[in-house]
């Protein structure tokens, strides 16, 4: 899957919640119903990987037990794996992480960027998984509470270096992380801007970039929408983030995300 991260296009990949918040009755039979049949639907919309997450990062958002988090998060896994797509598996927590790399998972997504216990060994242990490493100041519960940076871009990519040596002592290659500036964790509407604008100076990194802007608080905040208005300006950021070298881009609205990429595609192989 290494061949992955070296995409000659961008990818798109579709987020699959299966935290009882986002399904609307909260029931567990109901819950799996729905989750496949939003696999389904990202497939037939040429989603290229479905990140699988369990435990909500929203500020505010209740912690989940790891034998929760299992029962959530492996049985998607393996039916993403079922439907021949590459599945990756947003999660902070080392046993969640080993079970899902058993299972098949392709990556670990961790907004905790492996800090916490055993999170490193966890994804070394497997020289073929691919590790989404992001910038998060705080933690969820509070990280909205007046973040401040004298330098957020640098700020950010100086976490970003440091997290990515701490992989490669642990001994993950280069070739298996991709590195995500973290929009809307730990940052202001400004932050969130400045960082966007200057996505283009993360590839001194030398690492593939994924961000997930879909339908969060900044592009509500700039087009006074809300969650269920925000797919226009969620694509409309996604491009902007494309033109400054982004590689994945972490959606919600898959179908209009891959027909904006296919646009984008074929004005840039244009002569
Ligand atoms: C889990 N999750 C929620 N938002 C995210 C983002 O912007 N990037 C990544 N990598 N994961 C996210």
């Amino acid at each position: 899957m290494k061949e992955l991260l070296q995409s000659n296009r961008p990818l798109v990949m579709g987020i699959l919640n299966t935290t009882p918040d986002s399904f609307s009755d909260g029931g567990n039979y109901v819950r799996k119903d729905i989750a496949l049949r939003r696999i389904e639907s990202m497939i037939q919309e040429e989603v290229d990987i479905i990140d699988v997450g369990g435990e909500s990062t929203r500020p505010g958002a209740q912690a989940v037990s790891v034998n929760e988090e299992l029962d959530r998060v492996i049985p998607m896994v393996e039916a993403v794996i079922a439907c021949g797509k590459p599945v990756s598996v947003d999660t902070s927590k080392a046993t969640v992480m080993m079970e899902a790399i058993n299972a098949g998972a392709c990556m670990i997504n961790d907004v905790r960027a492996l800090q916490d216990k055993g999170a490193i060994d966890a994804v070394a242990s497997d020289p073929n998984v691919l590790l989404c490493l992001m910038h998060m100041k705080g933690q969820p519960r509070t990280m909205q509470q007046n973040p401040q940076y004298s330098d957020v871009v640098a700020e950010v990519k100086s976490f970003l270096k440091q997290r990515v040596e701490q992989c490669l002592e642990a001994g993950i290659a280069t070739d298996r992380i991709c590195l995500d500036p973290g929009f809307g964790f730990g940052k202001k509407l400004q932050h969130n801007c400045e960082l966007m604008k200057h996505l283009d100076s993360f590839k001194e990194l030398n690492m593939p970039l994924l961000v997930g802007v879909s339908r969060k608080t900044m592009i509500g905040s700039i087009l006074d929408a809300d969650v269920k208005d925000r797919t226009n300006g969620s694509v409309a950021a996604a491009m902007y983030a494309l033109t400054k070298g982004v590689k994945i881009l972490r959606v919600h609205d898959v179908k209009s995300t891959v027909e904006a990429v296919k646009l984008f595609c074929a004005f840039e192989q244009a002569k």
